[in-house]
């Protein structure tokens, strides 16, 4: 343990402290610093977690929701998305529909339940979540019944600003599925602000 600490601080050029830390004075104190001098140097990742609650979980049938829905992230950084939903019902698109692929991400990918996955069926998406201004769409399937689905998807947050996402499935109320939830922030669409 102590060895591994010495090479890697050393990499990083704290050689000082290194040798405080294997003087064995505060070897844990040594150890806890020199972690925290060379995160600031590792590439800035912010990990943004959101659920998916249907709208039976939040006694409002009909209005599935993402929580949280508005968030900020420091301009620059890699946003980690990881949504995770328990949502079993699905709002098909047509089949050719732009919003059943990811786009506006670092891969051409997103995962689901860990597996690399490049288009959703227009039958089983059940959400997206998609920031139109950054070009931003990651799709989300339908989770198995009484279970979760938990899909990653990661962005440069390059522009500063407060930009709206939206789910573009019609997942709400009424006879197209676009109402309620989907047009009331804090349920299907809500705002991303890069500062
Ligand atoms: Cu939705």
């Amino acid at each position: 343990m102590r060895r591994n600490v010495w090479t890697w601080a050393a990499g990083a050029g704290l050689i000082g402290a290194a040798i405080l830390a294997g003087c064995g004075a505060q070897p844990a104190a040594g150890q806890g610093s020199n972690a925290a001098h060379l995160n600031v140097a590792a590439p800035h990742v912010v990990t943004e977690t959101m659920t998916i609650e249907t709208g039976k979980m939040i006694h409002k049938p009909g209005w599935p929701k993402f929580d949280p829905a508005t968030f900020t992230v420091p301009q620059g950084a890699t946003v980690h998305l990881v949504i995770k939903s328990y949502d079993d019902g699905n709002a098909p698109l047509p089949a050719n529909s732009p919003y059943l692929k990811p786009s506006g991400l670092t891969s051409s990918t997103v995962t689901v339940d860990g597996k690399p996955v490049a288009a959703i069926g227009a039958n089983d998406i059940a959400h997206t979540f998609t920031i139109p201004a950054l070009g931003v769409n990651v799709p989300i399937p339908v989770a198995p019944k009484d279970g979760t689905v938990t899909v990653t998807a990661d962005f440069v947050a390059s522009k500063a600003g407060t930009f709206t996402w939206q789910c573009e499935a019609p997942c709400g109320t009424g006879s197209t599925g676009w109402g309620g939830p989907m047009i009331t922030p804090g349920y299907m669409t809500g705002t991303i602000t890069v500062k």
